[in-house]
């Protein structure tokens, strides 16, 4: 029997198409909040494994403990977890912020990362063997200009997953967190609340990191055998030198 990843936010992005790089190798359990992209992700997927499909907020903790109790039994047993959820919401210096746009990063990016890992964690606890992928990014690296409130919650990852590594590893658990640059996906549509001229802005002149890039490299730190853990990777896209650093043509 294949392994079982569980990958966040698989309905675009990072997360689906690493769901896609996984499905070889993994018997996956894909989580979004919209149904009918989990469903044909799901039908996609059904070509290349067993995909059991998570349909939830991950930002209410009643929805994601109903979630995961609800797998059933032969789903139960989860060896990578992937935190890939997350969206950044809004570009606004700190005194203008809205701050339901800076709840909902810090329910998503943070509250959510912590909700899905608290329910799984004891399972892999239990069975002395799992790996967690943390996605961060750049932005948890250093802060940028208007970034403050997406900024925290990334440096927030950063912290949660030094942290996690500290308390897992004696139980068998590797913690693996990656940072991803420019990813060129619905990222910067959702930051820029559906203005597609400026969304696209962001990746023109340059070659930005696709979200196949990040997966290929979340499906190498997972297939490392037992003495080989990458534990901390920062990704830039060739064009960029940091967070607010690129070389446009
Ligand atoms: C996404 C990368 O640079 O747009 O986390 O903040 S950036």
């Amino acid at each position: 029997m294949k392994p079982i990843a569980l990958v966040t936010g698989a309905t675009s992005g990072i997360g689906e198409a690493t769901a896609h790089e996984l499905a070889p190798k993994y018997n996956l359990i894909i989580c979004g909040r919209r149904k009918e992209r989990l469903e044909k992700l799901a039908n996609t997927l059904a070509k290349s494994t067993d995909c059991h499909l998570l349909n939830f907020d991950i930002s209410i903790q009643q929805q994601v403990d109903q979630a995961i109790d609800s797998l059933p039994e032969s789903w139960k047993n989860i060896d990578v977890l992937i935190n890939n959820a997350g969206n950044a919401h809004g570009l606004s210096a700190i005194h203008e912020g809205d701050i339901r746009d800076w709840e909902a990063m810090i329910d998503i990016n943070v509250k959510g990362l912590l909700y899905i890992s608290r329910a799984i964690l004891p399972g892999m606890v239990d069975r002395k063997k799992g790996h967690i992928v943390n996605i961060g990014s750049v932005a948890g690296v250093e802060a940028y200009k208007n970034g403050n409130v997406y900024n925290a919650s990334k440096f927030a990852v950063d912290a949660i997953s030094k942290g996690m590594r500290l308390d897992l590893t004696e139980h068998g658990i590797k913690v693996s967190e990656i940072k991803p640059g420019l990813v060129q996906t619905e990222f910067s549509e959702v930051r820029f609340k559906g203005d597609t001229e400026r969304a696209e802005k962001v990746y023109q002149g340059f070659d930005p990191l696709q979200a196949k890039d990040i997966a290929e490299i979340i499906a190498f730190i997972v297939s490392r055998p037992a003495n080989v853990n990458i534990a901390d990777l920062l990704v830039l896209a060739g064009d960029q030198s940091n967070a607010t650093t690129v070389y446009r043509k």
